[in-house]
């Protein structure tokens, strides 16, 4: 069987797994927010991670289905947390290709209703190339904006940096890319440019959110110049739901 072939079957099966990873508020150190991140599981134990499957789902026409996978895997586990006392909501990475081929906030929408969720409940991440072909970019955004779905721009500052989208379009958040975050204590130009997103994303009324913080003197640095949430393994791995509702449970 080609890896496509065997793709469409672990979709069609369910056998891909769905991890969640805290996203913790900069000032009180309390998870506000899941990012979901999808993982294919091999019979050996190991993951096929999305880096190789996405482009091949994209490749193939299975970034739609795999799309409707994710959005139902992230509202049942919205159901469990809520089930279990934690009202979080969860993003769910949405590539450039499926924003195009998919009708993202119909697929959102509709899941939403059929699992009783409110609209906030779900958010999404996109990259900056999903905002190129504006044709389509500014009635989808407005659409999810109306619906009340919220909007974090992913990898933020390693992409097509048109900045007139920032005033345009309806985004939440900005999450500043981890290349940037990497040696923020250490390197000033990092710090510098950091500084200018927090800056930005501040006058524009968004949230800012810092990936990959690895360690404590990223923490502080982040904290004393205003970021708003922080992600990263220095407070939690992704996870799959059995064990994120412990790791809950056992901050709280
Ligand atoms: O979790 P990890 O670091 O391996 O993710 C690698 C990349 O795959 C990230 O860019 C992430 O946004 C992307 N990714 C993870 N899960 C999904 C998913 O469900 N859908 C899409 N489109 N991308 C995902
Ligand atoms: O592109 P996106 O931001 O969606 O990718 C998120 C990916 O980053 C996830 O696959 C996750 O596994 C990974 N990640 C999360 N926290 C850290 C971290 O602290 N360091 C590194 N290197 N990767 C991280
Ligand atoms: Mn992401
Ligand atoms: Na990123």
């Amino acid at each position: 069987l080609t890896l496509a072939s065997r793709m469409r079957q672990a979709i069609e099966g369910g056998e891909l797994d769905m991890h969640f990873q805290p996203i913790v508020d900069a000032r009180t150190g309390a998870v506000c927010k899941l990012e979901a991140l999808a993982r294919w599981p091999q019979a050996d134990g190991s993951f096929i991670p999305p880096d190789v499957f996405i482009p091949l789902c994209e490749e193939t026409g299975l970034i739609v289905p795999l799309g409707q996978w994710v959005i139902e895997t992230a509202a049942r586990a919205r159901v469990a947390l809520v089930s279990h006392g934690f009202e979080l909501p969860i993003a769910i990475n949405i590539s450039a290709l499926q924003f195009q081929r998919a009708d993202v906030a119909a697929q959102l929408q509709a899941t939403a209703r059929a699992y009783g969720l409110a609209p906030d409940a779900l958010q999404v991440e996109l990259t900056e190339s999903s905002l190129m072909d504006r044709q389509h970019a500014v009635p989808t955004l407005k659409k999810l904006g109306i619906e009340g779905i919220h909007v974090s721009l992913d990898d933020f500052g390693t992409g097509f940096s048109n900045m007139a989208y920032l005033r345009d379009l309806p985004i939440d958040a900005l999450k500043i890319d981890r290349s940037f975050i990497v040696d923020i204590d250490a390197d000033e130009r990092a710090a510098s440019i950091c500084r200018s997103m927090i800056a930005l994303a501040r006058t524009l009324g968004m949230t800012v959110v810092a990936e990959g913080v690895e360690r404590e003197r990223q923490y502080a640095w982040l904290r004393e110049n205003g970021c708003d949430q922080l992600q990263g393994y220095y407070f939690a791995v992704p996870m799959p739901m059995a064990v994120l509702a412990a790791h809950l449970r056992d901050r709280a």
